[in-house]
């Protein structure tokens, strides 16, 4: 690990704890966090030439594979007639009607550059279209580091164990409400008593920011029927979901229309790209057409929406989710086969091309108080036994992992295996 720990001393004296996010700084699991070097398919090679079986593939976005030629051709292609105009580009068009056609309930969509610019956009335009002020958001949730949602948040903040944030003002935070994650009753409570000031519920419907937490019967419905009742606006937050629990989403796989739906990951195929899209009454508060202001310097880049593009068009492929499920729960039914035959108790969840590992004796943990009483501990000597073995998992407990179309069935038989072992060692 010479080059890798020598990049890391290095980059400290620059970045601030050497990383550009701190969730892969290494915090949650110990040791110092990996230089990367190059990836293709399921692999990724750090910068001392190790290989790895990559199982947290850039956090979402590489769905269909590291450096997959389509999407390679694509940008490269592009590349070449230009890389920024800061004026709009048919492929804006063509990415846009893609994502409507792929999510109904989208009608317009804004394309900018991150997760966070997206849920920005997202709460701004849900007060704007209101006029009311406070947002619902759930303990666990993360939904980037937008000032007024930093609070009790996942990932990273989480992982680091500030789930608020210093330098966010009480004034900025003071129109959040928190719910609890599979919990109706604290959002009717909330409701109850601030219904007619609360502008939105924003909402993970798949919780993959406290590692892997799905929603459970009736929940997703009754935020609808909540934010019916009293007016307010559904955000679905599909940053992470989006295009990874299958082509519609989250909000096709449960059958649910949010009014807004935010977008990031996937949409960028490894590209910076975030999108705000949703019904067209709201939409349309959105500069220049509304007073709900909102703007970015590289929204809508060229590279950007051909990554994007390119990858939409692979994961449109007849059976591209039933085969990347049933690669992922090929995985999670394994691990947890290999740890009761160990007698290590694990839990594991699938949902998609998404996974969550629990070191926990009960079962998947449906609510964020139950995913803190598993075993953390455990966890990190999970994670660095199988990055010995070859495997590179989120290094945090509190993430989900993903699967991508470039898996095979070896790769996921070797990484089985190397768990196995890993558990008998325990
Ligand atoms: P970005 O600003 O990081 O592009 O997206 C923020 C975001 C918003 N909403 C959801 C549901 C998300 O999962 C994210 C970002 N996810 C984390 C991984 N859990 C990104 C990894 C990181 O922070 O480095």
């Amino acid at each position: 690990m010479q080059a890798s720990t020598e990049l890391y001393h290095q980059a400290q004296r620059y970045i601030p704890g050497g990383v550009n996010s701190p969730v892969r700084a290494f915090r949650g699991v110990g040791g110092e966090p990996i230089f990367m070097q190059s990836a293709a398919g399921s692999r990724i090679t750090d910068a001392d030439g190790h290989e790895y079986i990559d199982y947290v593939g850039s956090w979402g976005p590489m769905i269909a594979g590291h450096s997959h030629p389509a999407v390679l051709k694509a940008v490269t292609t592009v590349a070449t007639k230009g890389l920024s105009f800061g004026a709009p580009i048919a492929a804006e068009i063509v990415l846009a009607a893609k994502i409507c056609q792929l999510m109904p309930s989208i009608e317009q969509i804004r394309m900018v550059n991150s997760g966070t610019e997206a849920t920005m956009t997202a709460i701004r335009l849900a007060r704007g279209f209101t006029q009311r002020n406070k947002i619902i958001k759930f303990a666990g949730c993360y939904h980037g580091h937008v000032d007024a949602l930093l609070v009790e948040a996942g990932s990273g903040a989480l992982t680091l164990g500030i789930p608020g944030s210093a330098g966010v003002p009480e004034a900025v935070v003071k129109d959040t409400l928190v719910a609890d994650f599979n919990d109706l009753n604290s959002v009717q409570a909330l409701f109850a008593a601030y219904g007619d000031d609360i502008a939105a519920v924003i909402v993970e419907p798949v919780a993959g920011n406290m590692n892997c937490v799905l929603p459970v019967a009736g929940f997703l419905a009754g935020l609808r029927q909540l934010c019916d009742q009293y007016n307010a606006i559904l955000i679905f937050d599909e940053v992470m979901t989006g295009f990874r629990v299958g082509l519609g989403g989250a909000q096709a796989l449960y059958n649910i229309k949010p009014d807004l739906t935010t977008l990031g990951k996937v949409i960028g195929g490894g590209l910076p790209v975030g999108a705000c899209g949703g019904r067209a009454d709201i939409m349309q508060c959105l500069a220049p057409l509304g007073s709900v202001y909102q703007a970015g310097t590289l929204s809508g880049n060229p590279l950007a929406m051909a990554a994007g593009l390119a990858t939409l068009e692979l994961v449109c492929a007849p059976q591209f989710y039933t085969r990347l499920a049933a690669t992922t729960q090929l995985l999670t039914q394994g691990l947890q086969e290999a740890a009761q035959n160990m007698g290590v108790a694990l839990q594991t969840v699938a949902v998609g091309g998404m996974f969550g590992i629990f070191f926990t004796d009960g079962g998947a943990p449906q609510t964020f108080a139950a995913v803190k009483q598993c075993d953390v501990a455990r966890f990190r000597a999970f994670f660095h036994a199988m990055l010995q073995q070859g495997m590179y998992f989120a290094p945090s407990a509190f993430e989900a992992g993903f699967v991508s179309a470039a898996h095979t069935e070896s790769d996921i038989q070797q990484t089985i295996a190397a768990a196995a072992t890993v558990f008998k060692q325990a």
